[in-house]
């Protein structure tokens, strides 16, 4: 791209949206106009971005008549199902955090660090996976290419600001000894609820099925075998990750920690003499994926285990899909 691109932000003043404005700040990322789109209960707001005010504007029909290059969308799957088949039919590539388009045959996954060059098939919608999917993939994808994966086990403490402000409140009403459920079936404080989104009729629930899907997907491998089992923690902010993997090649663990040190986008914090691990309140408000606990699963012939932390709201979210939108301008 050659002049700077017109950029629409839509769900601009939700939590995820609110983070595009910061990382996109930070980033310093190129822009001609910037537009902020939201339903209509929040048409009308003002937002500063560079020390200048905008107005959100509503979302409908009419808002990608203007020249927009990319949208960055987070305004929920069934504003994401409507409105970026529209966005796209107007020459707008989309970048959706939704899950609404992740499975389509037709919409890339794209993880900058794992799998850049699907960013090349899109047809005006490219998806952001999942949150607790991102930070494994950049995880998962060294040492699948060093190993071979075989099987992958996934067991998640997630944070409540993936539920947004209504798990945020959920978690700090909790803390305060008033048991409030607005996110979530169950009291989030002092609990661990084995359930994230909704139960399928496999007896898994969505955001387990997620994981499985989209690290199919994303690593190109249909072949490899995944389980999880995803769970919601009383952590304000970063998903937590125990993952177990099984490959085809042997290796030395020494060799395992060196290629994940060595890998985009990772930090390894693995120095047990000194209780230092990833922790979720140290991983918060970063861009990086956290690696430790690198060990290995003797109970298999080729097996590891690992403790992944990042921030769910920015590499997660907002950071993934700014990062593909710098992609696409490249
Ligand atoms: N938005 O941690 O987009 O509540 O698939 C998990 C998954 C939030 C969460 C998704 C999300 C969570 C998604």
């Amino acid at each position: 791209m050659n002049k700077k691109p017109n950029i629409a932000v839509v769900g601009a003043t939700g939590l995820v949206g609110s983070t595009f404005l910061k990382v996109l700040e930070e980033r310093d990322f190129p822009f001609e106009n910037l537009y902020f789109m939201a339903s209509a209960k929040s048409a009308g707001k003002k937002l500063s971005f560079r020390g200048k005010e905008y107005v959100v504007e509503e979302l409908n029909e009419h808002s990608f008549d203007k020249p927009i290059d990319i949208a960055l969308f987070s305004a929920g799957g069934t504003a994401s199902e409507k409105y970026a088949p529209i966005a796209a039919a107007h020459g707008v590539t989309v970048v959706d955090n939704s899950s609404a388009w992740r499975m389509d045959k037709e919409v890339p996954l794209v993880v900058p660090e794992v799998n850049p060059d699907d960013i090349s098939w899109n047809k005006g919608i490219i998806a952001n996976p999942n949150c607790s999917t991102i930070q494994a993939m950049v995880a998962l994808k060294p040492l699948d290419e060093h190993f071979k994966l075989k099987r992958v086990i996934y067991s998640t403490y997630q944070a409540v600001s993936g539920s947004g402000l209504k798990g945020i409140n959920d978690l700090k009403e909790g803390l305060k000894g008033n048991d409030v459920k607005q996110a979530y079936p169950h009291p989030i404080a002092g609990n661990c609820l084995p359930q994230i989104d909704v139960f399928l009729e496999n007896g898994y629930t969505k955001e387990e099925m997620k994981m499985i899907d989209e690290t199919h997907k994303i690593l190109g491998r249909d072949d490899i075998k995944v389980t999880a089992t995803t769970v919601r923690v009383p952590v304000f902010e970063s998903h937590s990750e125990s993952i177990n993997l099984e490959f085809e090649k042997p290796f030395e663990i020494e060799e395992v920690k060196k290629i994940l040190a060595a890998a985009p986008g990772i930090v390894v914090i693995d120095d047990i003499e000194n209780s230092q691990y990833p922790l979720a309140r140290d991983a918060s408000g970063k861009d990086e994926v956290f690696v430790g606990r690198i060990r290995r699963d003797f109970s298999v012939e080729n097996g590891i285990n690992l403790w992944v932390v990042a921030d769910n709201i920015r590499k997660g979210a907002a950071t993934n899909a700014v990062q593909i939108a710098e992609l696409l301008i490249k």
